[in-house]
């Protein structure tokens, strides 16, 4: 049993369960699943921020939608009998298939402590390296970058560079959205320092509206970008010859592509830019000493991810910007734990601790586990894993802390795997997810809040997560549930941890074993700390500033420059003329299992959209809140269309975050291509070739329920949302909308049908309280939703119900902007006209907006412009 928990009323400093960037929170249980959220003053990456997801927290730990006891196939089982199942059936198919017929798909969203375990069992004990991890679709690409340029996975970069730089580039980074405390630093440093910002992204996204220059180049011209500028570089003497003569090694050749100068015109013609935009960024970057690039998946996610990171690795090295403060290459990641499994080695390419396959690294690591069985080369990569899993050729395959019927590439032909394979098991917080629902064993996990281990950010800082609520039902932390399976196949002192403080240590007893200073990572003085020690660890950063001396990883002791050339972009296909985008919404999280619970990050974007530009919707016949179809090879979605001119013309972008479980539609998943980068196995997820096409309904309306109901209207567009007390479904389709009644809880029955008009509106009450309400139109006349979905919390509903209005005036605020504060879209926009509001602090002083968390500061300041051109 793990140890007991001790939250209770005291005040417990943990980390946020979501992105990269790692903010610290202070957390303080105010009941049995109740606690208030802040962020944490002392921690580094944060100093007491949150962003909108961090702030909203504390409304996603509830018990809703919980797995909270084993299951096996529909029936619960005792956690003997499920462990003794997954570990016979594992050590079977072993005996039967060898040991590359298992494997293991786990997450960046594991602590170290479980997927040290988990890459322990694997790479030691089964004696196979098919544990990857969802991180092959997240960083994969820095990693082989890094390895390429350092001859180690280092990123020689932390936050404290963003306060000391003149110039930062954020490249195929959605920074205000996806890494927003980083994004508020970045700003703050424009504000006091004058530090100058460039956007690299094909879409004007809400990072590249505020910039000082936004580059919205041909998607996958990255290397073309980079490699230009470095030879603008050479040929306006930026580069720095002495620091390539000492630390660098260039191979012959590298030099010959780039010429005799600079061909400006080509490259912008290539990355479609106008050639001054593309002279500025150069000149002010060839003018600019201390740079900070920062990249995330606009630059992995591709093809050709590896040469595009070494493309700005490249740049930095050859002008010396690298080691010193404000100047570095950085990737930032995605995932809370993304940078631990990188430390323990969580890949299928790499080993632990920053070792690879390499035969003395293999000896050495089987040394110091005292592996009966260890792999001696890489296991499957993601994308080969599930291909394989298709093939039948992985017979037992256990997912941990992720979604990969939702996430990976080609996401039916997934599904299509997971079904067929003979054993599944998953190990996740909630319930049914499009994962578990072909899981043979489901095991439940402890959740954010209720786990205690460490995670490492982006820039290197390992921090604690504690544990703050009681682990409900029988739900065991995830290294607990590992262990007691390497147990129970036969391997009982190798996994007898009794506390995350043992693995802990033995991780870092690792990272030091005879490591004489051939690797940096390392994190000497841990090992010997006590269970005290580990409980009460402040967050620290290993590493220093790795490179400061010049000296790389490598055997040589110098960095390399990589020769990378620009790919030949394919011609658009007749059938497919569109090249699909896909990336992330700013209040939500991949497939929504936390995000999806909070009504107050639900009203961001309530519906998947599909981007369009103007022009292409004029010829494509799209209406801006009509539905669209979205096909590639692979699959086929339906999406609420959006024009925006922020998107390039032909170019279509989705998001990531809807699933079987929230929507009929919005399944970006299935439509990107299977195919990987050659060096590093990360799908290429922002670019296929697609197409779009107009999709007509008859009605619309929506549906309203009290409670988790687990209730799911059958149409062709059905979109779920929380809201206060209830869940909000939006509806469209074709036929007889009365088949929806169907889905109505009992109770009693108030309708006002006019069937000629195509008008259905029915509340359901029980006891005076609104329990459900259905409105359907045809032609197009709907109540605002709110007021309603108001009536939920009432103990005596409205007489007025069906008319979907209060009696007396009311007044519609629009689409939330500020979530913390509710204020809406109409509410905005009234006030800057009314009150001649002209920033985005006068906005805050007015109407509160955008003073809390600060993520809607992006979106209040475009409104202001917005508003201006209004005016004008
Ligand atoms: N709100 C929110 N935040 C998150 C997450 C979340 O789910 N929601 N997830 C976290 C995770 S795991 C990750 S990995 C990060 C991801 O964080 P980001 O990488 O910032 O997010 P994405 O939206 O995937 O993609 C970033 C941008 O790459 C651009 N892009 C597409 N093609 C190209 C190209 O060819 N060149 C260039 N230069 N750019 C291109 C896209 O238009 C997009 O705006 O976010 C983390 N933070
Ligand atoms: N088209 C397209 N696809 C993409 C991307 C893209 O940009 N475009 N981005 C890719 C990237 S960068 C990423 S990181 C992935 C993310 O994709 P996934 O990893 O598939 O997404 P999540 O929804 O975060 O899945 C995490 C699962 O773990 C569960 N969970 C949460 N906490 C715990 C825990 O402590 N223990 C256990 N056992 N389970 C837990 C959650 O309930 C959830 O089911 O998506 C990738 N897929
Ligand atoms: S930026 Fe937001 S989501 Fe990321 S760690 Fe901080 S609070 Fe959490
Ligand atoms: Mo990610």
């Amino acid at each position: 049993m793990p140890p007991p928990f001790q939250g209770g009323e005291n005040v417990v400093k943990t980390t946020c369960a979501y992105c990269g960037v790692g903010c610290g929170i202070v957390a303080t249980p105010t009941g049995d699943r109740t606690a208030t959220i802040a962020g944490d003053p002392d921690h580094p990456a944060n100093h007491g921020k949150l962003c909108s997801k961090g702030t909203h927290l504390g409304e996603t730990i509830g018990l809703e939608g919980r797995l909270l006891r084993p299951m096996i196939g529909r029936r619960r089982a005792s956690w003997d009998k499920a462990l003794d199942l997954v570990a016979k059936r594992f050590r079977d198919t072993i005996a039967n298939h060898g040991p590359n017929s298992v494997a293991f798909y786990v997450s960046g969203q594991l602590l170290t402590e479980d997927y040290y375990v988990a890459n322990k069992l694997m790479k030691g004990f089964i004696g196979s390296a098919n544990i990857d991890t969802n991180s092959r679709l997240c960083m994969s690409s820095a990693v082989a970058g890094h390895m390429r340029a350092f001859g180690e996975d280092i990123v020689p970069a932390s936050y404290d560079d963003l306060d000391a730089t003149d110039l930062i580039v954020l490249v195929g980074s959605n920074t205000a959205w996806c890494h927003p405390i980083v994004y508020q630093r970045i700003q703050a440093a424009r504000a006091s320092r004058g530090t100058k910002l460039v956007v690299i992204d094909p879409r004007r996204t809400e990072t590249a509206d505020e910039a000082d220059l936004h580059l919205a180049i041909r998607p996958g011209t990255d290397v073309a970008l980079m490699h230009g500028l470095l030879a603008w570089c050479r040929a306006n003497g930026a580069v720095d010859p002495a620091y390539m003569s000492a630390h660098v090694a260039v191979p012959d050749g590298f030099w010959e592509p780039f010429g005799e100068g600079s061909d400006l015109w080509s490259t912008a013609r290539i990355c479609d830019v106008a050639p001054d935009d593309l002279r500025r960024f150069y000149d002010l970057f060839a003018a600019t000493p201390r740079t900070v690039t920062m990249f995330s998946q606009g630059v992995n996610q591709s093809l050709s991810g590896t040469d595009q990171v070494n493309a700005i690795i490249n740049l930095h090295l050859a002008t010396g910007r690298i080691g010193k403060p404000g100047g570095a290459p950085f990737s930032i990641t995605g995932q809370p734990n993304a940078m631990g499994g990188r430390e323990v080695g969580g890949l299928a390419s790499t080993l632990a601790a920053h070792m690879d396959f390499a035969p003395d690294n293999v000896a050495r690591v089987a040394r110091f586990w005292a592996a009966p069985n260890m792999a001696t080369k890489p296991g499957l990569k993601a994308v080969d894993l599930f291909r394989e899993l298709g093939h039948g050729r992985i017979k037992a395959l256990w997912v941990m802390a992720t979604n990969p019927a939702v996430s990976m590439p080609d996401a039916g032909r997934v599904r299509e795997a997971l079904a067929g394979c003979p054993f599944v098991v998953v190990s996740d917080v909630i319930e049914k997810t499009d994962t578990s629902v072909h899981a043979h064993v489901r095991l439940p996990a402890a959740a954010w809040g209720e786990k205690d281990g460490t995670v490492t950010n982006s820039d290197r800082t390992i921090s604690r997560q504690r544990a703050f609520l009681p682990l409900p039902g029988e739900v065991r932390p995830d290294w607990w549930i590992v262990k007691e399976v390497g147990r129970r196949m036969g391997w009982k002192t190798a996994f007898a941890y009794d506390r995350p403080a043992e693995i802990w240590r033995e991780h870092c007893r690792l990272s030091t074993y005879e490591n004489r200073g051939e690797r940096l990572f390392a994190l000497p003085g841990q090992a010997s700390a006590g269970n005290a020690a580990y409980g009460d660890m402040a967050p620290f950063r290993w590493g220093g500033t790795p490179f400061a001396d010049g000296r790389y990883s490598t055997a040589d002791g110098r960095a390399r420059l990589v020769p990378v050339a620009q790919k030949r972009l394919a011609k658009p296909l007749a059938d497919w003329p569109m090249t699909l985008n896909t990336g992330r919404y700013r209040d939500h999280w991949h497939s929504m299992t936390r995000t999806g619970l909070s009504p107050k990050l639900a009203r961001h974007r309530e519906e998947p959209l599909v981007e369009v530009h103007p022009d292409d919707a004029a010829a494509l016949r799209l209406t801006d809140g009509g539905l669209a179809r979205v096909a590639t090879p692979q699959g086929e979605s339906l999406f609420r269309v959006r024009i925006a001119d922020t998107q390039r013309r032909g170019e279509l972008f989705t998001p990531i975050h809807w699933t079987d479980r929230t929507a009929t539609g919005g399944r970006t998943g299935l439509l990107p291509r299977p195919l990987a980068d050659p060096i590093s196995g990360q799908p290429g997820f922002k670019a296929t070739p697609a197409s779009i096409v107009p999709v007509a309904t008859a009605w619309r309306g929506f549906l309203i329920v009290a409670g988790d109901a687990d209730i799911r209207p059958e149409c062709l567009w059905a979109t779920r949302i929380a809201v206060p007390c209830g869940v909000a479904w939006d509806l469209a389709g074709n036929g007889d909308a009365a088949r929806l009644d169907a889905v109505l809880p009992a109770g009693q029955r108030l309708e006002a049908i006019d069937a000629a008009r195509g008008m259905r509106r029915i509340a359901i009450l029980r006891d005076d309280r609104l329990v459900a309400a259905l409105f359907v139109t045809r032609d197009g006349s709907l109540p605002p939703r709110d007021w309603l979905v108001s009536q939920l919390a009432e103990p005596h509903a409205a007489p007025t119900l069906l008319a979907g209005r209060a009696p007396g005036v009311q007044v519609d605020r629009g689409p939330i902007v500020c979530a913390c504060f509710d204020v809406g879209l109409i509410t905005i926009v009234s006030a800057i006209a009314a009150q001649k509001l002209t920033d985005v602090a006068a906005i805050g002083g007015a109407l509160k907006a955008g003073t809390n968390c600060g993520s809607c500061r992006p979106a209040l300041a475009k409104l202001l412009t917005e508003g201006a051109i209004h005016a004008a």
